[in-house]
């Protein structure tokens, strides 16, 4: 058998490159000896994507049994990263390809990195919903990913001078060979007009709304791959068009001018990405962005629905629709509007179907993320939309007089309006009573959601509101971007971990087997060594090895406290410029990350990174043992190569304010030690490996909370730090600004008159704990068992164990395989 699986390989290769010849051919249109990578890359992907269809179009048709419940999972950001390899991967294919390409004479990895990866997302929560698609797949759940098909995704990110520039992400220009568009599929979306009564032929009162114009929405799909399975989802994705673009004969008689007007501003819909996460700003085609791809996939959904069953009554067994965030939280009117007015239901026959459809996870506690919408606004733009809020809304608050009589107050928190100034549509409420469930992303963020956020919810509905823990998946987050990893941990216990992630537990044992433990670090090292090479182009073979690698790689932003990172950094500069004998471990300190183009401090953050970095790196008295490096434009492909190389993990936001992290679990499952706060699943992630396997350091959600109230002044806490004091004083006298005391004013000021973030507070923990960090690592038996027995116990961060507690708790849907017929 051995002999015959061989010759099926070789057969199965020649027919690969047969592939890729022929798509050369008839689809880029070049002889190979003319084609470029890009020619190449797009030839070996539609080969691939052939080997997908036959399993692709069998689990469409099994979406359209009448037996399977279908995830619904609506989100305004997929960041799915880049598809081939993880295609490769999942199909099963990636060595028979790998050496098809070979004979070629390519190089896969090559061909790989050529692809421009979707960045249609902001951060933790759009590629969130990326691993939970591939969970979805991979376990065999029939999902539809619904969201917007942005022309320009995430910034690509430049440092200039240390500073931040954005430049537009044309993902599109190369062709993508992943989606197909579904033209005959197209819907129309309403916008603006008015709203009016009539009575239709059987003499009913009804309402319609009379749009002041429309625009169409075109879906475009892409196929999701389960690991090894059968089944493969559908991310829809939608782009808008202007309806009758050049047709002025009905509206704009001869005018051509008014016409592509038009047309360009049907198009500016989906044309970007929004790039502030975190922070919440009223514009208008943003609620507009949101409106378009909610109402095109709810009718999309209703139109999937109506051709299996005669009405909409049993929608809510048919789909388990998910709100990620509030973005989609607009699907609940709209709904209603479909139902009531459409489809001719009565309120509450509508309500009833509404409510047993939508699911709501919150994201965020920041009160500056939560979104809402002035309400002239909405009611501008989505006139019928408000009236149905306000009909919701009023219907709620007298369900809440009658639970709490003469509670005014509980009316005036609870209620949909924000009413204490300008009046605003709360969107976390209307998403919290308009569907049966609500959840968090972490234990402690779902314990704060029930204690503060919405807690006067929980009150209400003491069962809607449960935990959904965050996860991310083995398949992208190991096997894809650690391959050494996995190797080495297939050869100890086989590859069932990949699947099933808790199997991984079964490395515990191996920390007493040293030859274990010395390829465990020879594979640390040798990611290692990738980095170093990589960049060595840019910077020269300045970066060792043998050095700690200490990342800190996530959005910028001040609850994350990269400055805290900073103020150590620049803390132990001047302790091994005082003491050249300082018996520290020799450390890279890494950053990545983007900031809002708008958000002034974060974008000094970046700049006070580098600025660091060019003195510390330059100074042959500290460079030996000190080094910064911020890599820029992190994105998913980025990411590949940062988790793996890392030693350290630096999961240092303030007590409260990270829902979950999901960065932290990538770098954990990959054998890097997390040096954290007591924040979001940093709490899950100790609970898990056992304390004495986790750096901890910082305040408490309690004590975060104490010193809030007693009253926290940063000031008393510099004035009594002599090297918090020079740490800042240092930066203040602009050391690392060639002289400028003003470049990095703002960011001192605020920690020295605000911070708001407790910076300083939790400044000597952190400083003490980073010294028994460093104590470990040079204590290489010591820090290589601790990080076994972390990428050991990371079993429940996998997201398929999220995605199975989905199921279970919220969506009750069962898996659904697909089986191959011709
Ligand atoms: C309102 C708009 C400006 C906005 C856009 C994007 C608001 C928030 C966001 C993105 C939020 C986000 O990424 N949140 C992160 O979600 C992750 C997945 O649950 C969490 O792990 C992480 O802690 C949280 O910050």
């Amino acid at each position: 058998t051995d002999c015959s699986s061989h010759t099926n390989d070789s057969n199965n290769i020649k027919k690969l490159k047969r592939g890729f010849a022929y798509k050369l051919f008839y689809q880029q249109g070049v002889w190979p000896q003319n084609a470029s990578l890009n020619d190449y890359y797009l030839a070996v992907s539609y080969t691939v994507r052939d080997r997908m269809q036959q399993m692709f179009l069998n689990s469409i048709l099994s979406l359209q049994k009448k037996e399977s419940k279908i995830v619904g999972y609506l989100s305004a950001e997929f960041l799915m990263g880049p598809h081939l390899h993880n295609n490769l991967i999942n199909l099963g294919l990636y060595d028979q390809v790998s050496r098809a390409v070979e004979e070629c004479g390519l190089d896969i990895k090559q061909i790989i990195d050529h692809e421009e990866e979707p960045g249609l997302g902001n951060g933790g929560l759009g590629r969130l919903a990326a691993c939970y698609l591939d969970s979805l797949a991979s376990l065999q759940i029939p999902a539809i990913g619904y969201g917007i098909r942005y022309e320009f995704g995430m910034f690509d990110q430049e440092i200039k001078n240390g500073w931040q520039k954005e430049l537009g992400d044309r993902w599109l220009q190369p062709g993508n060979p992943w989606e197909f568009k579904k033209a005959d599929l197209t819907v129309e979306v309403g916008a603006r007009g008015h709203t009016e009564q009539y009575t239709d032929d059987h003499g009913n009162q009804r309402v319609r709304w009379v749009p002041g114009g429309m625009v169409k929405g075109i879906p475009y799909d892409t196929p999701v791959l389960g690991y090894r399975v059968n089944n493969v989802n559908l991310l829809r994705l939608w782009s808008a068009e202007a309806p009758k673009s050049f047709d002025f004969d009905d509206f704009n008689v001869g005018d051509y001018q008014g016409a592509v007007h038009e047309k360009i501003m049907a198009e500016t819909i989906t044309k970007v990405l929004y790039p502030n996460d975190e922070h919440f700003r009223g514009k208008e085609l943003r609620l507009f962005q949101q409106y378009f791809f909610v109402s095109c996939s709810m009718q999309d959904m209703v139109r999937i629905h109506l051709f299996m069953f005669p009405n909409l009554d049993n929608f809510p067994d048919k789909f388990a629709v998910q709100l990620n965030d509030t973005h989609p939280a607009i699907a609940v009117p709209e709904f209603m509007r479909l139902l009531i007015d459409v489809h001719h239901y009565s309120w509450e026959r509508a309500w009833d179907i509404v409510t047993h459809t939508f699911a709501y996870t919150n994201h965020t506690l920041l009160p500056e993320a939560l979104e809402k919408w002035p309400v002239a606004m909405l009611g501008r733009v989505l006139p019928r939309h408000l009236e149905i809020i306000y009909e919701i809304n009023s219907r709620f608050l007298d369900l809440v007089r009658i639970k709490y009589p003469g509670d005014v107050d509980v009316v005036r928190r609870m209620s949909i309006i924000d009413e204490s100034g300008e009046r605003y549509v709360r969107m976390a409420h209307l998403a919290c009573i308009g569907g049966y469930a609500i959840n968090g992303v972490a234990e402690l963020h779902t314990r704060l959601l029930k204690n503060h956020t919405l807690t006067d919810f929980h009150r209400l509905w003491p069962d809607k509101l449960t935990n959904v823990t965050n996860g991310v998946t083995p398949r992208r987050w190991m096997v894809l971007s650690n391959p050494r990893l996995a190797r080495l941990i297939s050869s100890a216990i086989g590859d069932g971990w990949i699947t099933n992630l808790y199997k991984l537990r079964e490395l515990e044992p191996m920390v007493d087997d040293p030859v274990f433990c010395e390829k465990w670090q020879q594979v640390k090292f040798d990611n290692k060594q990738d980095i170093c090479a990589m960049f060595s182009c840019a910077y020269g073979p300045m970066f060792n090895p043998y050095a700690m690698f200490d990342v800190q790689v996530k959005r910028i932003h001040e609850y994350k406290r990269q400055h805290l990172n900073l103020l150590h950094i620049v803390n132990l500069y001047q302790r091994l410029k005082n003491n050249p004998n300082l018996d520290v471990p020799p450390r890279i300190f890494i950053f990545g990350g983007k900031a809002a183009p708008g958000y002034t401090m974060a974008k000094l953050i970046i700049k006070l990174i580098n600025s660091i970095a060019e003195v510390v790196n330059s100074d042959p008295d500290v460079n030996t043992r000190l080094q910064v490096l911020f890599i820029p434009n992190f994105n998913v492909q980025i990411g590949h190569m940062v988790y793996p190389m890392a030693d350290l993990s630096e999961q240092i936001s303030l007590a409260g304010k990270e829902a979950s992290g999901t960065g932290n679990m990538k770098f954990s499952m990959n054998g890097a030690l997390t040096i954290g706060t007591l924040d979001g699943a940093n709490v899950e992630i100790r609970e898990e490996v056992a304390p004495e396997n986790f750096f901890l350091f910082g305040m408490d959600v309690n004590e975060v909370q104490e010193l809030g109230t007693a009253g926290y002044d940063p000031q008393t806490i510099y004035n009594q730090n002599e090297g918090l004091k020079a740490a800042i004083n240092l930066i203040a006298t602009g050391h690392f600004s060639h002289g400028d005391r003003e470049l990095f004013r703002p960011l001192i000021d605020s920690l020295l008159y605000h911070d708001p973030y407790m910076v300083l507070a939790d400044y000597q923990s952190y400083v003490d704990c980073q010294q028994k960090v460093g104590e470990v690592f040079q204590d290489t038996r010591r820090w290589t068992k601790m990080a076994i027995l972390n990428a050991a116990r990371m079993g429940k961060f996998s997201s398929d164990r999220s995605i199975a507690d989905y199921c279970r708790k919220i969506w009750k849907i069962k898996p659904f395989p697909v089986e191959l017929k011709l």
